[in-house]
């Protein structure tokens, strides 16, 4: 490998095919899924003093990326400013829309690059939909998303390209360049799917490239954005004495645009280029010290090769190697891999500290607020878009769309820890405490209801899990004061396959099924069993109970139930237990004011009757 015309360096490895995902002005984007009238309004991202990024609408009036609030209301007065300073939205968005493209890699090869782009290496989907092609009637293709079922897919014309190109096409192309071509469109199609897939569902507009690298895939959907997607055309090698399109493509970046060549190389390689150029061409001088430095002014320079490479970017902190590995990127080369999908987590941990806190319902109240984050992060983390009806769900309604979900994982272990503060001393000081105490029980199978609204589920796990773990961790009513608040889910027990009849949400399809028997009609007042615990009251809701009835035994006494060891078997719980006898949950609970066990059903209406005694 030692000089730019080295033929070697240009021959290429079997081509893969790899879709880049640039989201379009993405943390105004994950504002306008959750509140789509924010899209016909100029919208900004505030972070400390500056805009982080603004949606199209607000571009379009003059606002940009990283620009000065002050500076943006002079020249939008009307601009719609949000705070973006808690990342955790955007995490959860990106979590999601990276779960709804990972379904259409089949090797799994999907990488998550920051927030919001996501390069997708499609090989394996586009060899095999290329062998489905009929050469003859390829305008009448059937896309084949699916290698277990071939009714899941889309109709497309594989004659032509979808979206734009970049590059001219030779109209006398070598086989090896018409398969490309034929392969880059199945993937123009794919990408196109996917990202008109991500509009209707999820809301989300993106900025796609389609090409056979990293490298030149995440360049070459920089050339049409937003909202649009560009392919790479071959030739992706000279052809005789003609240049190849992706050296015509890369030769026109700043050499600080390439991807891999930071900050530091790229001071280096300008500050050599802008020397050189000056030095090979006087009359240019001024102009030469100042312009902009383009790959080909580096690539062309006299004598550039890997090694002079080396030699001017070597050095301390550069690994060894350097040199080649920039003369190939500035040859548009790169062969790094698509990552494999990230392992799942082994745990999901959330917490909170406090300056006080002192009182049951001031822990009630925040343990309510984590147990929300922990259960829309095990959403988001830990299911995925249930494929077994082909496509991502296309339903208007948020609990059949829940119901499509499914779970990757279910963790087994629920955890509760507490940091109290040390005492005060006797002169009013205190000890600075890092000391953790925590209780743990088994996950309430409850938990895994994707069709429950998660506000819902945070409030069950709160009444009926943490707070009798709380009691656990500090029976008294006060003389305690807390600092931190930590609620934690582990052991997580992967999910084999689809369909495998375990799936939980197939359960609660069933269990709803069965229960309907059971369904109370709208009534004022709990059912019997309920009677004895809760007083009457003018506020107790109109609900319809859909649990099943449970006998219980009135105990009084919160020791006398502990709450990890409770079980009760159930038609529903015994389909899904059928082959797991520890997937026991707690079915009743113990009030976490009085101590009184009751089933969980009863428990809101009691702890009503508490709050009706303040
Ligand atoms: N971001 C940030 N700080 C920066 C740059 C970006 O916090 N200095 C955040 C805000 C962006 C997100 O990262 O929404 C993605 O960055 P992009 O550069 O891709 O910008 P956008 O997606 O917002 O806009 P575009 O449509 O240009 O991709
Ligand atoms: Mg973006």
């Amino acid at each position: 490998m030692a000089s730019g015309r080295d033929a070697s360096l240009l021959k290429r490895k079997d081509e893969r095919i790899i879709i880049h995902f640039d989201y379009d002005c993405f943390y105004a984007s994950v504002f306008e899924a959750a509140n789509p009238a924010l899209k016909a309004l100029p919208l900004a991202v505030q972070q400390k003093q500056i805009i982080v990024t603004c949606n199209y609408e607000a571009r379009r009036r003059g606002l940009h990326k990283l620009q000065l609030i002050k500076e943006a209301k002079r020249v939008c007065p009307d601009v719609v400013i949000v705070l973006g300073e808690d990342l955790t939205c955007f995490r959860n968005a990106s979590k999601e829309l990276y779960n709804s493209i990972r379904r259409y890699s089949w090797s799994s090869k999907v990488e998550r690059l920051g927030f919001d782009e996501v390069f997708a290496d499609v090989t394996d989907v586009i060899n095999y939909n290329l062998k489905l092609l009929n050469t003859s009637d390829l305008s009448n293709s059937f896309f084949c998303l699916s290698q277990d079922d071939p009714t899941v897919g889309f109709a497309f014309d594989a004659s032509k390209l979808a979206g734009q190109a970049y590059g001219r096409y030779s109209a006398t192309p070598h086989h090896d360049e018409a398969i490309l071509y034929q392969r880059l469109i199945l993937g123009s199609h794919l990408a196109f799917h996917m990202r008109v897939q991500l509009e209707a569902q999820k809301g989300y507009t993106s900025s796609v490239g389609i090409s056979t690298s990293k490298l030149l895939s995440k360049l070459v959907g920089n050339v049409h954005k937003p909202h649009s997607q560009t392919t790479l055309l071959p030739p992706y090698a000279a052809v005789g004495f003609e240049q190849s399109n992706v050296t015509t493509f890369i030769d026109d970046h700043d050499i600080g645009k390439i991807p891999n060549i930071g900050f530091k190389m790229t001071v280096k390689l300008q500050d050599y280029a802008r020397q050189n150029l000056v030095n090979s061409d006087s009359a240019d001088q001024d102009v030469n010290k100042t312009r902009r430095t383009v790959v080909r002014d580096l690539r062309k320079l006299p004598g550039m090769s890997n090694l002079l490479l080396e030699k001017i970017l070597g050095g301390p902190g550069m690994p060894h190697g350097v040199g080649s590995r920039v003369w190939t990127l500035l040859h548009g080369i790169d062969d790094t891999e698509v990552g494999k999908a990230r392992e799942l987590p082994r745990q999901i941990s959330i917490e909170d500290s406090f300056g006080r806190l002192d009182t049951i319902l001031g822990v009630q109240e925040q343990l309510v607020i984590l147990s929300l984050s922990l259960i829309n992060r095990m959403h988001v983390d830990l299911t995925e878009e249930d494929d077994s009806d082909g496509e991502m769900a296309q339903d208007d309604d948020v609990k059949a769309v829940g119901a499509r979900k499914r779970w990757l994982a279910h963790p087994k272990t629920l955890r509760l820890s507490t940091r109290p503060r040390a005492p005060r001393n006797a002169d009013g000081s205190r000890e600075r405490s890092f000391n953790r105490t925590s209780k743990s029980t088994q996950v309430p199978s409850f938990l895994y209801d994707l069709a429950e609204s998660a506000e819902v589920l945070a409030d069950r796990l709160t009444t009926y899990c943490l707070m009798p773990l709380f009691r656990q961790l500090h029976p008294e009513n006060n003389g305690w004061e807390l600092s931190l608040l930590n609620v934690a889910v582990s052991d997580l027990v992967e999910t084999s396959g689809t369909s495998t009849g375990r799936d939980i949400s197939k359960m609660f399809k069933n269990q709803a099924k069965h229960l309907s028997v059971w369904k109370v009609p709208d009534q004022d007042v709990p059912p019997e069993t309920q009677l004895a615990a809760v007083p009457k009251s003018e506020d107790t809701p109109r609900t319809n109970v859909i649990e099943p009835i449970i006998k219980y035994d009135r105990t009084g006494s919160e020791d006398s139930i502990p709450l990890s060891q409770a079980s009760q078997s159930s038609q529903w719980q015994a389909e899904w237990n059928d082959e797991d006898e520890e997937n026991d949950e707690p079915l009743s609970s113990s009030c976490p004011f009085c101590g009184a066990a009751m089933p969980y059903f009863a428990m809101p209406a009691h702890l009503r009757f508490h709050e009706s005694e303040d």
